[in-house]
């Protein structure tokens, strides 16, 4: 039995995001998703989410895809996170290509294809931008 591992945000969750952690699970039978904390956030892009964490971790939980959710406290304990949760696949999109390698001697590392075309970001800007008529 294979446990794969990954983080994100999932803030404002899209159809990306269904991919990806689709995927994820497919390299396995077992998928652990670290979301990353409101404050983690804050210090990474010098704002909050849109969705607060409960409720991205209640998203994320509701989901066929995921068996498992916990939140990631700090980008610096990836491996101590990879030891915890007994994970043999760490899966990430490929905007983080080569970031992780340096786990390749605790884990399968692998890079998927982000999805073309939609982010949260995006979204966040269609939405302010767009006039209701
Ligand atoms: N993703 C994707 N396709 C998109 C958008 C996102 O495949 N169009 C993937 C990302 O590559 C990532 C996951 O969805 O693997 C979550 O994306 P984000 O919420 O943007 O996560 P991020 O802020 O990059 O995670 O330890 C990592 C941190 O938690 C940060």
């Amino acid at each position: 039995m294979k446990r794969v591992i990954t983080f994100g945000t999932f803030d404002v969750f899209h159809v990306g995001h269904v991919n990806i952690l689709e995927r994820a699970r497919n390299h396995g039978d077992y998928l652990i998703v670290g979301v990353s904390s409101d404050e983690l956030n804050y210090s990474k892009k010098g704002r909050y989410p849109i969705y607060s964490e409960e409720d991205r971790v209640h998203i994320i939980k509701s989901l066929r895809y995921v068996d498992e959710v916990f939140i990631e406290h700090s980008l610096e304990l990836k491996g101590e996170y990879i030891e915890q949760f007994n994970a043999d696949i760490l899966v990430m999109g490929d905007d983080w290509k080569g970031r992780f390698d340096n786990f390749k001697s605790d884990c399968e590392v692998i890079y998927l294809e982000r999805t073309p075309s939609i982010s949260t970001t995006e979204i966040i800007e269609v939405v302010k931008t767009s006039r209701i008529k």
